[in-house]
């Protein structure tokens, strides 16, 4: 039998600590955090910007999503599934983060999914998020662009109506599949544009540079989007990938990105263009490739004055630990202060993709907060 102590026992130093599943963690997220301190995160105004929908896909709703569709499922039971979501690097996490998703096929589908994402982030002060989406792989199973956006779009409304949460839609290439597939997807999304805030790049980087996409990029920012970019750690090329999003694509954000911190040069080209990283310390929160001391991501890219903001990723596939409980942890393991957690905050509110008068209003909102707990 593996047991969470046989587990760790046969990790070594080279693996990656940060993608376990939740049975593996020694700890509640709140766990040795000072409670004034957990109070402040519960009520902190929040945003989120690197949060993959099909990524918060619980398996609860993959069941009722699979039975309302028709389809069976791999799996005696939630807990069957939620046992299978074991992974080790960046194509294992995807190979079952991938095949979760078969089950949504419908607009509804679309709906309920981003409709339960909001309601959770809406019960954890988030006041404000942008989120990603895969179409290429929904369309794959012959799934309409339209059904996709419109689904989340209805989603968003519903939930700004209903529970004030305001979301913009990312729309985000998936780079291991062809360049055609991903202007294909582009091309198709584009009668719907004044529901997408942005194009973004996900999935699996090893050979797949940012690069492959700047025709797409250009196309994106012809018809008014932004563009960010996954550059994932201890990627191979790493620094090269970082330097071509960076320089050479100019994109506007960098999701994880955490690398940078291994080059200088780089750190300060961010800094010069005043760049925010949307960093998920459950999945990409150490660095370990090649140096013999595992380096803290957000506690290093603080310290070298980057724009920080933090998010949780893919959270039903992360232990169901949403952006209150992947704070916590980060003040554990990052040795967050009150005063990080009010400017990584702040981070999040001006790297919004909104209007001036926007950002001001919700900043507004997280400095009356501030002084209300001060
Ligand atoms: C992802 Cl964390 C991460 N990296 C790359 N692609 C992804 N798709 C969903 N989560
Ligand atoms: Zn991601």
């Amino acid at each position: 039998m593996i047991t969470r102590r046989t587990l760790m026992a046969g990790l070594t130093a080279a693996t990656t600590l940060a993608m376990l599943p939740r049975w593996a963690y020694a700890a509640a997220p709140a766990e040795g955090v000072d409670p004034a301190l957990v109070t402040f995160i519960k009520g902190l105004p929040k945003t989120e910007y690197h949060v993959h929908l099909e990524g918060t896909l619980e398996a609860e709703m993959k069941f009722a999503l699979a039975k309302r569709n028709g389809l069976n499922l791999p799996f005696a039971d939630v807990a069957a599934m939620k046992a299978s979501y074991q992974y080790h690097d960046l194509p294992s996490f995807l190979a079952i983060y991938y095949d979760g998703m078969k089950v949504l096929l419908r607009e509804q589908d679309f709906y309920d999914l981003a409709y339960a994402y909001l309601a959770k982030a809406a019960s954890q002060n988030v006041i404000y998020t942008e989120m990603f989406f895969d179409p290429q792989e929904h369309l794959k199973r012959g799934v309409a662009m339209e059904a996709v956006i419109m689904g989340i779009t209805r989603a968003r409304r519903d939930a700004e109506a209903k529970l004030g949460i305001r979301s913009q839609l990312i729309l985000c290439f998936v780079r291991d599949l062809t360049a055609e597939s991903a202007m294909a997807a582009l091309d198709a999304a584009l009668p719907f544009k004044q529901h997408l805030v942005g194009v973004g790049l996900d999935s699996d980087e090893a050979g797949h540079p940012p690069e492959k996409f700047a025709a797409h990029f250009a196309k994106a920012r012809a018809n008014g989007l932004h563009v960010t970019a996954h550059c994932d750690v201890d990627q191979v090329d790493t620094l090269k990938n970082i330097r071509t999003a960076l320089v050479d694509l100019k994109v506007d954000r960098i999701d994880h990105g955490g690398n940078i911190v291994q080059s200088p040069e780089l750190v300060a080209i961010a800094k010069q263009r005043g760049m925010y990283f949307t960093v998920c310390p459950t999945f990409s929160g150490t660095l370990r490739r090649g140096i013999a001391q595992p380096v803290d991501v957000v506690r290093s890219m603080l310290d070298a004055g980057l724009k920080v903001t933090i998010s949780s990723d893919d959270p039903a596939y992360m232990a169901s630990e949403y952006i209150n409980e992947v704070l916590l942890r980060a003040v554990s393991r990052s040795k967050l202060t009150r005063a990080d957690l009010a400017g990584i905050a702040r981070n999040g509110f001006e790297a919004a993709w909104l209007p001036a008068a926007d950002k001001t209003a919700l900043l507004a909102r997280l400095e009356a907060y501030l002084a209300s707990v001060a």
